[in-house]
């Protein structure tokens, strides 16, 4: 007799839309490898082999924060004497040099420092654009935004119009983490509202800008709570269709107030991964972002759902802090060769998932 996980896989792969009692149920199957294969039929049948990969630059502007996440080993104080703040200047530098090296995409993002408001958000974006007009800077959580508004006095659409004007071409999916307040009482207190992160969204892909989203997992959350993270982002994206990519953040646990959870097991992220690309079935890209799942888990994941490896990166410092065993980087070539290891074909994109076809490919 077929197991319950067989008929909700028979159904999906007909063309049915998973119900959250069953993404519930894959959650908790026992047979990874056949929520797996699902996965991964449901990604060849828009995907076929065809894997992405980007060359990108992560810059985080500054470590800085006002908030005390309990999950975050990045922050300090803005007094602490190993806070920083880089100044446009040397923004553009790093960007310039990126640029220089390959890069397409800058992904900018950064601490809620207490003085970085609109103008100064506006002032970092335009050195960086000054500095590389081809690069794609995909710049600014949710989060962010909403600080930014709310130093500046303006509503966000005003915001984000300058924000546009001054070089912004698109959003990251950081700073979702798990919208149910049970669990952001206790891992993110200070941080806005799942609700006002999803209006930030909406109002972004209202403006035109799309977006990725993101959901760190493997600490306090029940797999309830998961899947109703994911529901949220479904019916969102039912409205908007805004978001290109879903990144499942898997839980690091060194250096951080939470570091007596052990993180999630690979069978866990293996299972989240394949259950993402099953019920979001409305968000075209599953990314595994390998400086927290490992370069090898990441790897594996390609087997599960997932179509896109993000990325060169190069100098992440979120994940590294909290202990990120991965490297600082890959270069074009190693993500190539993970991705063709793997029996699938590495395509090079942009920003909105065009295949790269030409431009300097050296990194
Ligand atoms: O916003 C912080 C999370 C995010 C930890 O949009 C942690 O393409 C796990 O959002 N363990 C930053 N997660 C990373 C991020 C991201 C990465 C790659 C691609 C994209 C994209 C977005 O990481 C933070 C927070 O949600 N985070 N600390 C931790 N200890």
């Amino acid at each position: 007799m077929a197991t319950e996980a067989a008929v909700i896989g028979q159904r999906v792969l007909a063309g049915e839309r998973l119900t959250e009692e069953q993404a519930l149920a894959l959650l908790r199957a026992p047979d990874l490898l056949a929520v797996g294969e699902w996965a991964a039929r449901f990604k060849n049948r828009r995907f076929g082999n065809q894997v992405f990969f980007n060359v990108n630059r992560h810059l985080n502007y500054t470590n800085c924060c006002i908030h005390h996440c309990a999950f975050c080993a990045f922050r300090r104080d803005p007094e602490a004497v190993d806070g920083y703040l880089l100044s446009p200047r040397a923004a553009a530098d790093l960007a310039g040099q990126a640029a220089v090296d390959g890069a397409t995409e800058l992904h900018v993002v950064g601490g809620l420092h207490p003085e970085l408001g609109l103008a100064e958000g506006c002032r970092l974006l335009a050195a960086i654009r000054a500095a590389a007009p081809g690069l794609h800077l995909k710049a600014f959580t949710a989060v962010e935004l909403d600080h930014m508004a709310r130093l500046s006095g303006l509503p966000l659409a005003v915001v984000l119009t300058e924000l546009r004007d001054a070089g912004l071409d698109s959003l990251p999916g950081g700073g979702a983490e798990i919208f149910a307040p049970r669990v952001r009482r206790r891992i993110c207190p200070d941080k806005i509202s799942g609700e006002r992160w999803l209006e930030v969204m909406a109002t972004a892909h209202e403006s035109g800008l799309r977006s990725n989203a993101t959901m760190l997992f493997g600490h306090l959350e029940t797999l309830e709570e998961r899947v109703e993270h994911l529901a949220r982002l479904r019916r969102l994206q039912d409205r908007t269709d805004g978001f290109q990519a879903f990144v499942a953040l898997p839980f690091q646990h060194r250096n951080n107030p939470l570091a007596d959870l052990p993180g999630p097991t690979a069978v866990d992220i293996l299972r989240t991964l394949a259950v993402a690309r099953l019920f979001l079935d409305n968000i075209p890209h599953i990314k595994a972002y390998w400086v927290m799942l490992g370069v090898k888990l990441a790897q594996v994941s390609l087997a599960f759902g997932v179509d896109d490896l993000d990325g060169t990166v190069v100098a992440e410092q979120i994940g590294h802090a909290a202990g990120a065993e991965a490297p600082q980087s890959l270069s074009r070539a190693d993500l190539e060769r993970q991705i063709r290891v793997a029996g699938c074909r590495p395509v090079e994109r942009d920003s909105f998932y065009r295949p790269v076809t030409s431009g300097m490919k050296h990194a």
